[in-house]
């Protein structure tokens, strides 16, 4: 028999009854965020999830077990650096969870497990993509594989300017992946409210965007997911110049220090934050609650 969930009191009476929840990831705790202001972080983004009504499921794998809808101690666990979690992607779940060990999940990881628990709606900050040279490097996230596979809806603020937006985006048209527009025309690149890209749909209530996932799910029958992009809101956006400067440092660093495979994420998202003053935080936090409070409407909506 595989290792069942583990899914807390509050997240199965919720599933049970059909009220809304939504999933939240853990790396960006572990590995996306600092000490101390990850653990804030966890706590604000449930409460966002709860004062809109819905249920907040945040996951990792513990003692080899994946866990849906961390407990206070748990999330604790999480942010703390001292269990050095490692960064699990969906291909990790197995290994972690047959040798019995912890991590935090990514997009990819998260999405699974959820999809596994029967919760259709996930909020994050943003997606992985295709990285700039990916020809070369074949760097790739699983988060866009996954998507293409697992019926759940991802509510982020677009993907990092440190990708190549563009092959996302051509990758997630390929993949079936349906890419909604959040009261925008453009497609929102982490840190910017926009990219040079549009996005092919535009929703701009709860409601629409409910019925664009529920007609997805009974007219595209494969397994695809939809992706929901809510640019981070306005007055929380980095400055364009302080962006571009950190995005060049960013991407010179990875080539000094050889920084490859999964560490090509955390290190960029270190040197934004630390290279910031905490500006990047700030933006990073802020959009990450905006879309909890989003894909919490769309689960109420979609419960409904
Ligand atoms: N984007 C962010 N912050 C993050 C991540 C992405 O702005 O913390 C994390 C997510 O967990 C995402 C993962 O699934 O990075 C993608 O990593 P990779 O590029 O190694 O697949
Ligand atoms: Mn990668």
């Amino acid at each position: 028999m595989a290792t069942q969930p583990q899914v807390s009191n509050e997240v199965r009476a919720a599933l049970d009854e059909g009220r809304a929840v939504v999933a939240l990831e853990s790396t960006i705790l572990a590995h996306g965020l600092p000490p101390g202001r990850n653990r804030e972080v966890a706590d604000r983004v449930e409460q966002v999830i709860r004062d809109a009504g819905a249920v907040p499921a945040t996951i990792a794998v513990l003692d080899g077990r994946p866990v849906v809808g961390l407990d206070a101690k748990q999330l604790d666990r999480v942010c703390d650096p001292a269990s050095a979690l490692v960064k699990l992607s969906r291909r990790d779940l197995g290994p972690a969870i047959g040798l019995g060990r912890d991590g935090a999940t990514t997009v990819a990881g998260t999405a699974s497990i959820a999809a596994r628990a029967g919760i259709g709606v996930f909020a994050t900050g943003g997606l992985g993509g295709v990285h700039r040279g990916a020809a070369e490097t074949w760097d790739v996230s699983a988060d866009l594989g996954v998507l293409s596979e697992t019926p759940v809806l991802v509510v982020c603020s677009g993907v990092k300017s440190v990708l190549d937006i563009g092959a996302t985006l051509e990758l997630l048209e390929t993949s079936s992946v349906p890419v909604l527009g959040w009261r925008t025309d453009r497609f929102p690149a982490f840190y910017l409210r926009e990219s040079d890209f549009e996005v092919p749909w535009r929703v701009d209530d709860a409601k629409q965007a409910a019925a664009a996932v529920r007609a997805h799910r009974e007219y595209a029958p494969g397994q695809a997911g939809v992706l929901l992009a809510n640019p981070v809101p306005v007055e929380h956006e980095m400055p364009r110049e302080l962006h571009d400067r950190l995005l060049a440092e960013g991407l010179e660093l990875l080539v000094t220090r050889n920084v490859r495979g999964k560490d090509v994420t955390p290190v960029l998202l270190e040197h934004f934050h630390t290279a910031s003053g905490g500006v990047s935080l700030d933006t990073n936090e802020q959009l990450v609650l905006s879309n909890a409070r989003v894909a919490a409407d769309v689960a109420v909506e979609l419960a409904r």
